[in-house]
């Protein structure tokens, strides 16, 4: 079965798929890197990511013995990042910031968005191989993605430690589906450095999170860890939040000054961009009341009226007291 021929047929834009590469490579590149971040603590406050499923991480095939290849995909939210961005520019703009991919699929949390495409590519190219089986990786799974994504040959790892395409810049979801057998497909070469002598990235976080010399970043130093993952534990470092520019949910800020996300900026220029609604319901609802009329609606929900009305949305990951 053609893999090429296969995909063409599906209509991948809609998907919001901008690229995708194939690999048999079971063992990470750079497993070695991410278990020396682990030994040094910076994985900190990120417990799951020493446990068990750290050495799951070490070989594709501890996750999913059967693997023999896999089709990574870049989920592009690039639109969502220039939407938000001329909210931002606007008068009708609060100051107050949250990550791009929030809105990036048509306001749905990506997890489940994301499955179902995967789940949709998986189940046709079975249709067209009854022996074939396969299992899906999306963020959550135990696996390096980032290297996968390098081992299929899309990009490289900035300073930053964000996955960056030449053609799709960094402002994607990585999601792959991993195969029983090998595919007929074109193995792309490995990419190179593409980063240079620049330090934008560096010189801009605000925290200063980003490790250079390991392209890692202290995760409890970074803003995405304390207005995501944290609010489990109520030990939240406040004085970081007076850093944080305004994001209070996710932070893009090392991406925001990367070139090669300013440079698809400058294509997309020409685009007309829509705002769905429910894309439009999470903007007003955080970025255009005063800060403390959003605390107010905010406190003034009950939990279960707050699941109801963010139903779907990634905001419930860090649920009513977290937000
Ligand atoms: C834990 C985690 C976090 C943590 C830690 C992030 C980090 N940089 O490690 C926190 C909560 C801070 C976080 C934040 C964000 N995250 Co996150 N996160 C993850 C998760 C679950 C694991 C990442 C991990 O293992 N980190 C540990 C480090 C050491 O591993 P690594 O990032 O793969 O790094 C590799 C490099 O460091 C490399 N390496 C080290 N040194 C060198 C040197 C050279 C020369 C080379 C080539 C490589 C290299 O080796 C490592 C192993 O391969 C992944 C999903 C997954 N299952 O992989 C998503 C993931 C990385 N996150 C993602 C996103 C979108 C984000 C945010 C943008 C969300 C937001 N807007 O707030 C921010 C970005 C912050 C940033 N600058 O990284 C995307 C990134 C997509 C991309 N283009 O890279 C992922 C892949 C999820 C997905 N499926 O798309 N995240
Ligand atoms: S996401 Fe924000 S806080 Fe985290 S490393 Fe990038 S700029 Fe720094
Ligand atoms: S801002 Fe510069 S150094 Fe940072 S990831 Fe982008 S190209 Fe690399």
């Amino acid at each position: 079965m053609d893999i090429k021929n296969i995909l063409n047929n599906i209509n991948l834009e809609e998907l919001r798929i901008s690229e995708w590469g194939y690999t048999e490579l079971s063992l990470p590149i750079n497993y070695n890197k991410f278990s020396e971040w682990v030994t040094k603590g910076h994985h900190l406050p990120l417990n799951y990511l020493a446990d068990h499923r750290m050495d799951l991480r070490a070989d594709l095939k501890n996750f999913y013995p059967e693997f023999e290849s896999a089709l990574v995909f870049l989920f592009s939210y690039n639109e969502a990042r220039k939407i938000l961005d001329n909210h931002y520019k606007s008068k009708h703009s609060n100051g107050l910031k949250i990550a791009s991919y929030t809105i990036g699929f048509d306001g749905e949390d990506y997890h489940l968005v994301l499955k179902e495409a995967l789940n949709n590519i998986g189940n046709t190219l079975k249709s067209n191989d009854s022996q074939l089986e396969f299992k899906l990786s999306l963020d959550i799974h135990p696996v390096l993605e980032r290297d996968l994504a390098m081992r299929a040959g899309l990009g490289w790892q900035g300073k930053n430690s964000m996955f960056i395409s030449r053609k799709s810049g960094s402002f994607f979801i990585i999601g792959s589906l991993l195969f029983n057998k090998k595919l007929s497909s074109e193995v792309k070469l490995l990419d190179t450095d593409h980063c240079g002598q620049c330090t934008r990235c560096i010189d801009a976080c605000p925290t200063e999170a980003i490790s250079v010399d390991t392209r890692t970043i202290v995760a409890k130093d970074c803003i995405s860890t304390y207005t995501i993952e944290e609010f489990v534990d109520p030990k939240v470092p406040s004085e970081k939040m007076d850093l944080s520019s305004g994001f209070i949910f996710g932070c893009d800020i090392c991406q925001d000054v990367c070139p090669w996300n300013k440079r698809l900026d400058r294509a997309q220029e020409e685009k007309k961009l829509v705002v769905s609604t429910k894309q439009a319901k999470i903007i007003n609802f955080f970025l255009s009341p005063s800060p403390l009329e959003v605390t107010e609606a905010i406190k003034s929900m009950s939990n279960n009226s707050f699941k109801v009305f963010f139903d779907k949305t990634s905001f419930l990951r860090s649920g009513k007291r977290g937000i």
